[in-house]
């Protein structure tokens, strides 16, 4: 059966962590969208792991790991992350593979990526630089180049100088690139990449038809999809449960298990509406005990009040089985939260998060405010090991989503997570 991790906010919210303990039982960890823009933490005995664009099942050497159809790959970035982790001890070699229709990241398309957020001037996106709006962009123009293409040299080379050219025409001198030099380090990336890259339909028919388990490990987050997310201010993939079913061909059938993944307060890294973000103290100290630096980029992330219309919403998108909230360590020491449970607008209380992102700026956000624990909670191994208030805060969550927290994170490690 499968089992899918999806982030139930704005990124980064602990996905990594929950896959990595899922990852012991099942056969298959997949990816099934975006590229090396993400980024998960993994603290596994005590050795600290950052992944981009490889699946987390890498540091458990039982998991057969997948980048499905629907991922983008800078090919220079997956050797360069391949290699950091076999220099931490972990052994890859036969058990990470690549779909053959995946479409291939350029530093062409991360260039594109650097240029257009300069002329979007103030209202840029913030994006990772890492190319994946241009790459997904071509790949719906069908000007794109995918993994399969790569072993046919004489069309591949032609594919990419024809991309070059068409922004060449757009950019003009802006663009610093040269298309004979990204073509010639692709003749050795061609003979390296041969052992990795599969045709990914005939295992996922294996998979369908078998007991395998596979769980798929979601990047972003459900508030960064491009349909479902504050579009403009999104990443340029499906985030949310539909992206499983394009990116990797996984049987909707298989599907038994959807977990989102909820930090116990909100942050978001790059621009765009972030009702309950704290321009104060507040988000400054979450900012600080929480570490909320960027993964991929470095970047502070903006920090806020834990937000349920947003979590609300993300589970009517992805009908979620149920919630790992995570980080709840890092509340430890407030005396009081607040939690966002309405936004109105002219007095008037909105149904669900708006689409209209007017709306979202003139809108009032209405919190409720919770007693804290001021307790240390790290060292919890059972629900019942927790403060009074602490559960009451996982409760209030629980009974306004609608969903079972199963699973709650109290620490960084494998063994900071309690299940319910
Ligand atoms: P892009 O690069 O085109 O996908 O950027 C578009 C928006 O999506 C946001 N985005 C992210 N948000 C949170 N975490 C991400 N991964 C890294 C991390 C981010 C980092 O784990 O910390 O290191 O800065 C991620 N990737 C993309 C991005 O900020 C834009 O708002
Ligand atoms: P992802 O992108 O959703 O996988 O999340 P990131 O890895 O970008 O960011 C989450 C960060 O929080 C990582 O540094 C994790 O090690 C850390 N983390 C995950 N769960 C917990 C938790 O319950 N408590 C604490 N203190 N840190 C956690
Ligand atoms: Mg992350």
């Amino acid at each position: 059966m499968a089992t899918v991790v999806i982030g139930a906010q704005w990124g980064d919210e602990g996905k990594g962590k929950l896959v990595d303990i899922l990852c012991d039982t099942v056969d298959v960890c997949a990816r099934c969208q975006g590229g090396n823009n993400a980024g998960h933490t993994i603290v596994a005995e005590g050795i600290e792991y950052d992944f981009h664009i490889l699946p987390s099942g890498l540091v458990n050497p039982k998991c057969l790991n997948l980048i499905g159809s629907g991922v983008v790959v800078h090919v220079p970035s997956f050797f360069k992350e391949l290699q950091e982790l076999e220099s931490k001890g972990l052994k890859t070699n036969g058990r990470i593979f690549i779909s053959d229709r995946a479409h291939v990241v350029f530093d062409l398309h991360q260039k594109v990526d650097g240029l257009e957020e300069v002329q979007l001037g103030a209202e840029n996106i913030g994006t990772t630089r890492k190319g994946i709006g241009p790459c997904y962009s071509a790949k719906a123009a069908r000007s794109g180049v995918r993994m399969a293409e790569i072993f046919h040299q004489e069309y591949f080379e032609g594919r990419l100088r024809k991309l070059a050219r068409s922004y060449e025409r757009q950019f003009g001198s802006l663009l610093d690139y040269d298309v004979e030099e990204e073509i010639e380090r692709f003749r050795t990336y061609r003979t390296k990449l041969a052992t990795y890259v599969i045709d990914a339909i005939p295992l996922m028919t294996s998979i369908n038809s078998s007991k395998k388990r596979v769980l798929v490990e979601g990047a972003n987050a459900i508030m960064l999809d491009i349909d479902y997310g504050t579009y403009p201010f999104v990443t340029s993939s499906n985030t949310g449960i539909g992206g499983v079913f394009t990116g990797l061909g996984l049987s909707p059938f298989k599907v038994e298990t959807i977990i989102g993944v909820v930090k116990a307060y909100t942050t978001r890294v790059g621009s765009g509406p972030m009702p309950s973000e704290q321009l104060n103290e507040i988000g400054e100290k979450l900012q600080r005990v929480g570490r909320e630096v960027g993964v991929t980029t470095g970047r502070k992330r903006r920090c806020g009040w834990l937000d349920l219309v947003v979590v609300k919403y993300s589970a009517a998108v992805n009908h979620y089985t149920s919630l790992n909230l995570t980080k709840l360590d890092i509340l430890d020491t407030f005396t009081t939260l607040q939690i966002a449970t309405s936004y109105s607008l002219d007095a008037h209380p909105l149904e669900s998060f708006p689409a209209d992102l007017s709306v979202l700026q003139r809108a009032t956000v209405n919190y409720t405010t919770l007693p804290g624990w001021e307790t240390p909670t790290t060292g919890a191994k059972s629900y019942y090991d927790l403060p009074k208030n602490a559960r009451a805060y996982v409760e209030f969550i629980e009974g306004f989503v609608g969903v079972k927290v199963k699973y709650i994170g109290i620490g960084p490690g494998r063994e900071n997570m309690i299940t319910r």
